[in-house]
């Protein structure tokens, strides 16, 4: 599959803005779990269908999620990311994670993250990789030094935290306390 153009990385920038954080600026309002018409959309973006549907599915995270209803309307929602600013609920089923998930971040926060634990910050959920090169690219998009930490998941699990895994395989829960924590040696 070809990757998006420069401009379809710039639209696809703009309706993540929109449908996770911000999307009053664009006169939409979400529904309670962060669906919008794709009309609507379509219309505040001044997009064709066409070049939605690219968008969409040439997405390297799959970052957008379209599903149609019973009516025979599409809708579209980003599978996660939003900001708790956008009290939108995305209503997924708690899953059972693997053994260890992973969090790439910069190593600046490697000591404020041992101490108080991994928090959303200004999102609804802390973000976790199923893998130890995703959670790399997730921490370079702020620093060329990252440090990823193992998540003893299955543990927390056990312990009685909820886990949810969104339709693009990211893996939410609301807090990692430190004692779930472990930093990976560097030898990447
Ligand atoms: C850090 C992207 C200090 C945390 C990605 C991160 C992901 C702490 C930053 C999704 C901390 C928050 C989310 C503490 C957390 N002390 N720093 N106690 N607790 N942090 O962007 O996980 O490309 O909200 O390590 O791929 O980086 O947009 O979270 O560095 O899936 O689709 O605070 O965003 O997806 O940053 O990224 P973020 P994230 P998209």
């Amino acid at each position: 599959m070809t990757a998006l153009t420069r401009d379809q990385v710039r639209v696809s920038r703009r309706i993540s803005m929109v449908l996770r954080h911000r999307p009053e600026s664009a006169g939409l309002t979400l529904d309670a779990n962060g669906w919008v018409p794709v009309t609507e959309l379509l219309t505040a973006l001044r997009l064709t269908r066409a070049e939605l549907d690219e968008i969409v599915e040439k997405n390297d995270k799959s970052r957008f999620a379209i599903a149609r209803r019973d009516d025979g309307a599409d809708w579209i929602r980003a599978s996660q990311g939003h900001s708790r600013r956008v009290g939108v609920d995305l209503d997924l089923p708690p899953a059972e994670p693997p053994a260890v998930l992973y969090h790439g971040t910069p190593r600046e926060n490697l000591g404020s993250i041992m101490r108080h634990g991994l928090r959303p910050r200004s999102r609804h959920h802390v973000h976790l990789s199923q893998d130890v090169p995703t959670a790399l690219v997730v921490g370079r998009r702020r620093s060329a030094d990252v440090v990823v930490l193992e998540v003893h998941a299955a543990a927390m699990a056990a312990a009685g935290h909820v886990f949810h895994r969104s339709d693009n395989g990211v893996w939410l829960t609301a807090v990692v306390a430190p004692a779930y924590l472990s930093p990976k040696p560097t030898n990447q």
